[in-house]
């Protein structure tokens, strides 16, 4: 083979989610236990559940869901977003969708890289949570300059690691070494760093502006802060996680329990008190502490069109007018049960779900649609009917902002939630991006086309 081949960006990617996920492992013991977990439930529910089992081998997404996991960071400054960008493109990741999670109380906003077509996904769905600092939502304007010094002044990507992403876009790619290399060193972009930047007067000014900014600006870099593997019975493992003495937060965030699973659900628990070293005024260090990381585990469902959407708003909207709950977790039993008759309303089998038009489908052939040749299959309907074509779930890949805000606040302290002012603000973030983030609804909708118009041509 001549050496200057150049491995896929899947290959580049999954290589890489491996790497994060052995390095989170050393660094977090409780991922450890988790995955463990993870492993023990999607076994089980497989065996109790065929027809599970049967779609999943169908779609040909079996062999994805035991690899399949998300990360998240937080990024201090646009142009640390731009290199972010270009970064994961070289393992065929783009950003989808804008999140806007200052609504929300949380002064960041963000996209998710992620590979988007279908072969690339099931080749491995590595996805990153990508938000960033929005220091324009910090109101005293002293630290709101010293946020942004010390943010000036850091380097979070190694000199090679940036070398390997321009030649990667020169040559259309990475030879087998060079894509360890480049591994390598953007994993230590993503590693904790246990020296801090700032001394611990610094580090608490920032804090009490709002947690968050403690956690971008007193670091080197975008530490990685979770990684969420996929589960196939997310209840199931909020139930036991306590056995393998993991307290998770006090409810599952998104829709409640349902057949038919729709968008996301998750659960996150605090899984580190990190030691830090900050500065003094010598030049020495003085300890201290910091809960930077957490774990997080996720069940997806099916990705709703916008009308599913909307329903999905309304009905997160109404629970949460009912009854809001605490950060604490003392009101979560009843949370838990508004969520669930509120969403009643919901349809919850596929045939519905489909003929409402409230959630995306991939078509395709049974054995009897391929052996039937011949008649024309336009009328989709009609073929469907006749159990010449099947109908399947089109996975949701993205994230949901209230969940996310739910997981932030989780993990920041279970203390009251800090004001900041909501601003929406997409156009300023694809400028500093470097580029337009895909609009995730449109993206589903042509997935769900191609899926129909491959079964009418096989059929011409
Ligand atoms: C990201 C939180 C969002 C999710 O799964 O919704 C997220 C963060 O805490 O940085 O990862
Ligand atoms: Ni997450």
């Amino acid at each position: 083979m001549p050496t200057d081949e150049k491995v896929s960006a899947s290959h580049i990617r999954r290589r890489f989610s491996a790497a994060m996920s052995d390095m989170y492992r050393r660094e977090v013991p409780a991922y450890g236990v988790l995955m463990e977990l993870v492993d023990d439930v999607n076994r089980e529910t497989l065996e109790i559940d065929p027809d599970l089992r049967e779609r999943l081998e169908a779609t040909d997404t079996l062999a994805r869901v035991s690899d399949e996991r998300h990360g998240a960071i937080r990024l201090g400054k646009p142009d640390e977003l731009a290199m972010m960008r270009r970064v994961f493109a070289v393992m065929g990741m783009a950003p989808v969708g804008y999140y806007d999670l200052s609504e929300a109380g949380v002064p960041v906003h963000a996209t998710a890289f992620r590979p988007i077509d279908g072969d690339a996904l099931r080749q491995n769905p590595f996805r990153v949570f990508t938000s960033l600092l929005r220091l324009d939502l910090i109101k005293d304007d002293e630290l709101r300059r010293q946020a942004s010094e010390i943010l000036s002044e850091r380097r979070i990507f190694t000199d090679r690691a940036v070398e390997l992403i321009g030649q990667a876009e020169r040559d259309g790619g990475l030879t087998d070494s060079d894509a360890n290399a480049f591994v390598n060193e953007v994993l230590e972009t993503f590693r904790w760093h246990r020296n801090a930047q700032v001394d611990v007067t610094m580090y608490h000014r920032f804090h009490d502006a709002h947690r968050l900014i403690a956690d971008v600006v007193s670091f080197k870099g975008p530490h990685i802060n979770h990684l969420t593997p996929r589960t196939l019975d997310i209840d199931k493992i909020q139930a036991h996680m306590p056995n393998r003495g993991i307290t998770p937060k006090a409810f599952v965030e998104g829709p409640p329990p349902r057949r038919c699973p729709i968008l996301l659900r998750q659960t996150s628990f605090k899984a580190l008190e990190e030691e830090v070293l900050f500065r003094t005024p010598d030049g020495g260090f003085q300890r201290g502490s910091h809960t930077a990381r957490f774990g997080e585990i996720e069940q997806r469902g099916i990705a709703l069109t916008p009308k599913g959407r909307a329903l999905y708003d309304e009905l997160l909207a109404e629970t949460r007018s009912r009854i809001r709950p605490a950060a604490d977790g003392s009101n979560a039993k009843e949370y838990v049960s508004t969520l669930a008759s509120v969403f009643e309303r919901f349809p919850d089998d596929w045939s519905r779900l489909r003929s409402e038009g409230l959630g995306y489908f991939e078509y395709s052939l049974t054995p009897k649609g391929r052996e039937h040749g011949g008649e024309s299959l336009d009328d989709l309907e009609s073929a469907i009917s006749n159990g010449f074509v099947r109908f399947d779930p089109i996975v949701y890949e993205d994230f949901l902002p209230v969940s996310a805000a739910g997981i932030f606040q989780s993990n920041l302290g279970d203390g009251a939630q800090q004001d900041i002012e909501a601003s929406p603000s997409q156009k300023r973030f694809e400028t500093e991006l470097g580029g337009p983030v895909l609009n995730e609804f449109e993206h589903y909708q042509k997935l769900e086309q191609r899926s129909i118009e491959a079964i009418q041509e096989s059929s011409r």
